[in-house]
């Protein structure tokens, strides 16, 4: 990990990240609650609110929309990931190397991770390279660090995801991104196993306000620095309604009520 290879992606030294590579890994089933989020002007215009730190896509809408938006925000450029019409084994193809992300202006790139499954070995090895490139180019390195697959009983599991945060640490990540291991207790440990790597909640499925802002708040105090979100965002009715309170609980501190209140 370097001191300052994620300053471009966050702000205070948190980050709120908009994910939005949903219509690779999941579809355009993720677009209906908000049938507008299917055209990425409107995610990429979402991203222009000052809380957003970096939108996270692949490269092919990055090539398309991101020129318009440079000025405006930092690009996390996803360099795999899968559709979710693979019916194997979890595993991802590297669709981008980091110079190319470099040449479309990223200040990151992201890579998932799943431990775990049959393919851990072979993705491990893209990281590796994906990792190093990026340190030629001055790209920070965030992990989707997602256990998955055939030796993973349980991703939700506490011990589970604080290993993936410690297998981003071991292997060079700047930001390790995992799912709310389901206590502020289990997140601290989670945070404490990333050592110097970062760690960022992952939105996960749209939920209500109230607990959506509760969970990230509870993130922040056991020493998160951020989120990356996706659907708790942009398939939401009024999503710059829930940014405002994003950037309140994210980096003033706010608790959910007063996020809420304003
Ligand atoms: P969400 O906040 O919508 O969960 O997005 C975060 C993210 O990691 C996306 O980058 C990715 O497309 C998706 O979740 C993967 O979700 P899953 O856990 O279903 O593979």
């Amino acid at each position: 990990m370097l001191p300052h290879a994620t300053d471009a992606i966050s702000r205070d030294g948190k980050s709120l990240i908009l994910a939005y590579d949903h219509g690779l890994e999941h579809g355009p089933v993720d677009f209906d609650p908000n049938p507008e989020t299917a055209d990425p002007e409107r995610v990429f215009e979402l991203a222009t609110h000052d809380a957003v730190t970096a939108i996270a896509v692949q490269k092919g809408l990055a090539e398309a929309y991101y020129p318009d938006y440079a000025d405006d925000v930092s690009l996390l450029l996803k360099t795999n990931g899968t559709s979710n019409l693979w019916m194997g084994e979890p595993d991802t193809p590297v669709n981008c190397t980091p110079e190319y992300a470099a040449g479309l202006g990223a200040d990151a790139v992201g890579f998932t991770l799943y431990g775990g499954a049959n393919n851990e070995i072979g993705m491990a090895e893209d990281f590796r390279e994906v990792q190093e490139e990026s340190r030629k180019h001055d790209l920070g390195v965030v992990m989707w660090a997602y256990p998955r697959g055939q030796g993973v009983r349980n991703e939700t599991d506490d011990r589970t995801i604080a290993y993936a945060a410690r297998i981003a640490h071991e292997l060079g990540a700047d930001i390790a991104k995992v799912k709310y291991p389901g206590s502020p207790e289990a997140m601290a440990e989670t945070v404490r196993m990333s050592g110097r790597t970062k760690v960022v909640m992952s939105g996960g499925s749209k939920t209500n306000d109230e607990s959506f802002l509760r969970t990230v708040e509870r993130s922040m105090d056991a020493g998160a620095k951020g989120l990356a979100v996706g659907r708790n965002v942009f398939q939401r009715d009024n999503p710059i309604e829930i940014l405002d309170a994003l950037e309140l609980v994210v980096f003033e501190g706010a608790t959910t009520e007063e996020a809420m209140a304003e």
